[in-house]
């Protein structure tokens, strides 16, 4: 399919500017993945070291079922249709070939990942939007699916900056032999985590883009599996009118991205995953400035879907639609019953099944345009 056979609803008039500042101003226009032709790559020093050690995937890979493509299509289709019936225009990427090998000057790796989920590709800050350099060679080339779209907001929007974070080399340099072990085992790896050593080295500058979240004029970005310090340090300098925090979460022994363990809701209130919580020291700058920090609510399953590289804390995945609304998957029933109580439109949407690509209802999104100005909310 191509971009502009993109299905259109009551939002489709709604005019290219690309624009968005924080995770909660309200959401005119987003990207939404897709679940076509998704992969389970093959082995690879950063996926690996994701994968916990009694999880169905270790030894698995190649191109998912297609019956669980199909389904997660048709999720991913309702959410869409969904935004597009609250008056979100939503346009979704092109895939490629996800079984075509990867093969660079410095790497080989047979098989890529998937368009899913855009949240981990795409920054958009502002006027911009960055492509991130991301970190595992299977989403080297991720950004493809992306760029039919990006190509027609730039020719639309003549404020739009198409950016793009130099591409990595990945090289066996960018990864901890050691992390490669099957045998390491969970007091080890919570031990490298307090310890800030991951699998990832500093080499050079990665980041996936779900490892920011954006707070106005201030990016606050974990430090863990997918983002170095020389990613965050690359961030520090891109965006010089910003303020770069560097974040991490101790608790978690396989971080990588920060939107399943640190969520703003609203101005002043950020969800904190109690398992994942964020260190004394990193809460000052929230507790100065009024903002409060809960512990979200329990999941509502004990285990992911089969095939997941993600935690079951998909269940604070939430995605903002505005300040007072907000989207919670369907079966998440204690995340919304906490929503609800803190004061919010909880919106159920069904997506459960479509976790195993990559993630949920914020992994799947990706910011184009929310309404609001650049403001400084830890001044
Ligand atoms: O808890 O497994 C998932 C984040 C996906 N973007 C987790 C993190």
């Amino acid at each position: 399919m191509d971009a502009s056979e993109t299905p259109t609803g009551t939002a489709a008039e709604t005019p290219t500017r690309v624009e968005s500042w924080t995770e909660w101003d309200p959401l005119r226009h987003v990207i939404v993945g897709r679940a076509d032709d998704g992969h389970i790559p093959p082995p690879e020093p950063a996926l690996d070291a994701k994968v916990p050690e009694d999880s169905d995937m270790r030894g698995q890979w190649g191109r998912r079922p297609q019956e669980t493509i199909d389904r997660a299509n048709a999720l991913l289709d309702g959410f869409a249709d969904l935004l597009r019936k609250r008056g979100v225009r939503v346009d979704r990427p092109v895939p490629v070939d996800f079984s075509q090998a990867v093969t660079t000057p410095d790497f080989h790796t047979p098989s890529q990942f998937g368009c899913m989920p855009p949240r981990d590709v795409l920054l958009t800050v502002g006027r911009e939007i960055l492509e991130a350099t991301m970190s595992y060679r299977c989403r080297w080339f991720e950004y493809l699916c992306y760029r039919p779209l990006m190509q027609r907001y730039w020719e639309e929007d003549p404020g739009f900056r198409h950016e793009a974070a130099p591409k990595p080399r990945l090289t066996d340099a960018d990864y901890h032999p050691d992390y490669l072990s099957d045998t390491i085992g969970e007091a080890k790896r919570l031990e490298w985590a307090a310890a800030r050593h991951f699998v990832t080295t500093e080499e050079e500058p990665l980041f996936d883009a779900a490892d920011v979240l954006r707070f106005g004029r201030d990016l606050v970005v974990q430090h863990g599996f997918t983002t170095n310090r020389k990613g965050i340090e690359w961030l520090r300098r891109h965006f010089p009118d910003h303020r770069v925090h560097a974040v991490n979460f101790p608790g978690d022994p396989y971080p990588i991205h920060i939107d399943a363990t640190f969520s703003p809701m609203r101005p002043g209130l950020i969800l904190n995953n109690p398992q994942r919580r964020l260190p004394d020291e990193q809460r000052k700058l929230f507790e100065r400035n009024g903002w409060e920090i809960v512990d979200a609510a329990p999941p509502a399953h004990q285990t992911p879907p089969p095939l997941c590289y993600s935690s079951v804390w998909l269940s604070m995945n939430v995605l903002v639609l505005d300040p007072k609304t907000v989207c919670v998957e369907e079966s998440e029933v204690y995340q919304a019953d906490q929503l609800d109580r803190l004061g919010f439109e909880v919106v159920p949407v069904a997506l459960r099944d479509a976790y195993a690509f990559g993630g949920g209802l914020h992994c799947c999104t990706a910011d184009v345009r929310r309404e609001g100005e650049l403001q400084d909310y830890f001044p």
